[in-house]
């Protein structure tokens, strides 16, 4: 039996190969005969002229390769469809494994085995974008993984990758390709950090571990896009906090644009120093090169480096979850997660209503609404009877993914609408919620829920609620709560810190006996869950608690319950976040009173409900901060404009505009005022302080 991929990697760093399609163009090929007059689709010389691939294989082999990438960069949907071929990506993919294959075998020894690496390009249809769906990329995928393992990949590397939902569609696809055939390989998952020091669509290399790693990926890397000096802090990053291994293939330095096309200005020497850098410093390894490496680079990087130990990493792993931009951890210094609450069709009337109508844009502006206030995460909830709830997910799902840069938090009953939202969002979700209502047999909720969870790795809210109920004592809550956690890090693999336990809490301010005690139970099960159970994370519906009472009195109870829950042991609350109130700023007696409702402290002729009732009579929740329109509004209308423009705000444009109109004439508006905004942006957009997501919302305003 030889040495696995990952057995070798255990001991001793591997050396992959260089660039393919440089040294493919530079074989003398006929169009008609070898790419079937398909000009430029080098996947289609693997059939035609194996030999001409194989030649490739060789010469990286001789030049100290551990491993060979299979030439099916190209395997793909959008990049075969461009060619109209995308049926033949299996056949492309199988034909360009076993050529990699033949070769590497030829090379074995038995104290030298040789890898083949099967290469998953992500082709250029972007998903976030909309440019193809998510479950037809996944599908293609498959078809190409598929191909690569029975064509006789040593392991699959989902490389060069863009747009994290996209990676995620490749590495999903990759994982039911390999259950599907029963053959497990490692896989390997490489971003592209651009030289603006994102992804292309804006995401960091925070965002991309986080929403990566959990989908089980054996090793994750950079390659691709700038040379190894560009790559550095990404790959620091990642050597800090990732749990898996790593792998790096820089392109031979940044192009220098030249009379004949781009020239790569690293030497074999210069890409083997850097290379063993990473090796050193940062604990890689896997390392290869890119585009401009050629099998000279290789050869210096393996008289360098061959039987190289990585060096010593020390992962420190920071739980949370993404946006397509962002990692958010689950811990908050000297605070709580605040998961914004009014993107809810049950919560908010205003979204309701929006959503209902079809105006989606008001929807996503009060999800913008709720990052301005201070959320961390959004709730997205669409339920509502009688519509099409995987529908309305994906509209709104789908609109969220690229304009809020907060992580989603998927709140549904529905496990079709949470897998319908997982397939629009690149980033890590929470999935609100499981529980055990129905039990967990075959045919729950549960059991159809969880699948779906973890094939997209996302974390988890667990709601105390079991065969008889919602979990109504401490005790109880605790007993459901360990039931859960004990399944789904068993059962499901999870971490305990990917689950978000929910003790769920009946309002206190109805005053009907059975829930009196309702707040009391949370907070102690909170406090004795969080003791059994170090690293779990929580979250609680808080506004629950206070349903019934008037605005002003609702604020101060929220705030005094989360703040009893904070204490307990309470990582994360579903809120308006700008509602909630330091305990600083509540008047002491209002805090005092709300302290006794929350502890059921009644004594003969005091009830803590009724003088809190008391207390707000007529009391009305002072907004005191001024709307966003009214901020806008109090700009002189140049500003004004300009401001339209950076913050892609078109509520109001026209009206401003016939007013500015009125003054002046349209092409100095354009040149004096809208370019001078669409400067700024430029400006933000340069210094990475702007996605481009937001950048192109500017530019349609
Ligand atoms: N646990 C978990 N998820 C949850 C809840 C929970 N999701 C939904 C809910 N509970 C938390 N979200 C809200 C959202 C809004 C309100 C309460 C809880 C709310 N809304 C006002 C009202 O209904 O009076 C405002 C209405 C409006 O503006 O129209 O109170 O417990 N895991």
């Amino acid at each position: 039996m030889p040495t696995s991929l990952i057995d070798a990697l255990a001991n001793r760093i591997l050396i992959a190969d260089g660039a393919m399609g440089t040294m493919l163009q530079a074989a003398d090929l006929d169009v008609d005969d070898d790419f079937q007059g398909l000009e430029g689709c080098n996947e289609v010389l693997n059939v035609t002229r194996p030999d001409v691939v194989r030649g490739v294989h060789e010469a990286y082999l001789e030049a100290g390769a551990d491993c060979v990438e299979t030439n099916t960069f190209g395997t793909n949907l959008a990049a075969l469809g461009e060619y109209d071929i995308p049926h033949r990506i299996r056949e492309l993919a199988e034909a360009g494994a076993r050529i990699a294959r033949e070769a590497a075998d030829r090379w074995t020894t038995p104290d030298r085995p040789r890898y083949v690496l099967g290469s998953i390009g992500p082709g250029t249809k972007l998903p976030t974008l909309g440019h193809a769906p998510y479950a037809a990329l996944r599908d293609a995928y498959q078809e190409n993984a598929a191909g690569l393992i029975v064509g006789g990949a040593d392991a699959l590397i989902v490389e060069t990758c863009q747009d994290l939902l996209q990676t995620k569609a490749a590495v999903i696809g990759s994982r039911r390709a390999m259950a599907d055939i029963g053959r497990t390989v490692p896989l390997i998952c490489h971003v592209t950090v651009e030289t603006t020091g994102t992804m292309l669509l804006g995401s960091e290399i925070g965002a991309a571990l986080t929403a990566l790693e959990p989908l089980g990926i054996d090793l994750v890397g950079l390659n691709c896009a700038t040379g190894p000096a560009e790559m550095t802090e990404h790959l620091r990053y990642l050597s800090r906090h990732a749990r898996v291994p790593l792998s790096v293939m820089p392109n031979a330095g940044l192009p220098e644009l030249t009379a004949d096309g781009a020239r790569y200005p690293l030497t074999p020497d210069e890409l083997a120093e850097a290379l063993d850098r990473f090796v050193n410093e940062y604990g890689v390894s896997l390392i290869g090169g890119c585009c401009g490496t050629t099998p000279a680079h290789i050869r210096a990087v393996s008289d360098r480096l061959r039987g190289a130990a990585a060096g010593p990493r020390a992962p420190e792993v920071d739980p949370g979850v993404a946006s397509l931009y962002h990692h958010v951890p689950f811990a908050q210094d000297a605070s709580v997660l605040m998961v914004g609450e009014r993107t809810n069709a049950n919560g908010s009337k205003a979204f309701r209503e929006a959503m209902l109508a079809g105006d989606y844009q008001a929807c996503v502006e009060i999800a913008r609404s709720q990052a301005r206030d201070g959320s961390h995460l959004l709730d997205l909830c669409i339920d509502y009877v009688g519509r099409d709830g995987a529908q309305d997910m994906r509209e709104l799902a789908g609109r969220f993914a690229t304009a809020s840069t907060l992580p989603i938090m998927l709140d549904s009953t529905e496990p079709n609408v949470i897998e319908a939202g997982l397939e629009m969002l690149g980033g890590r979700c929470v999935v609100n919620s499981v529980n055990f209502e129905d039990g967990d047999g075959p045919g729950s909720r549960y059991a159809r829920v969880m699948p779906i969870v973890k094939e997209h790795g996302a974390a988890v809210v667990a709601l105390t609620i079991d065969e008889e109920g919602q979990a109504r004592t401490a005790e109880w809550k605790v007993r459901v709560a360990s039931r859960l956690i004990d399944d789904l890090t068993g059962r499901w693999g999870l971490s305990v810190s990917d689950i978000l336990v929910d003790c769920l809490t009946f309002p206190i301010s109805t005053g009907q006996e059975e829930t009196r005690r309702d707040a009391i139970e949370t907070i102690e099960a909170i406090r004795q869950i969080a003791r059994r159970y170090p690293g779990i994370n929580f979250t609680l519906g808080i506004s629950n608690v206070s349903f019934g009472l008037n605005a002003a009195a609702r604020q101060v109870l929220n705030s005094v319950f989360l703040h009893e829950c904070v204490q307990a042991g309470l990582t994360s609350a579903i809120v308006h976040a700008s509602k909630i109130l330091p305990m600083s700023k509540i008047p002491d007696e209002q805090r005092e009173v709300a302290l006794d409702l929350v502890y059921d402290r009644r004594r003969e002729g005091y009830d803590p409900l009724q003088r809190f009732i008391d207390l707000f009579e007529g009391v009305d929740a002072a907004s005191a901060r001024a709307s966003r329109a009214e901020e806008l509004a109090a700009l002189p209308l140049d500003e004004r404009l300009k401001r339209r423009i950076i913050d892609g705000e078109r509520n109001g444009l026209e009206a401003d505009l016939d007013l500015a109109l009125a003054e002046r004439s349209a092409l100095s508006i354009i040149n004096d005022i809208l370019l001078e905004g669409m400067k700024v942006v430029g400006e933000l957009f340069g210094s990475g302080q702007m996605q481009l997501p937001f950048v192109l919302q500017a530019a349609e305003v």
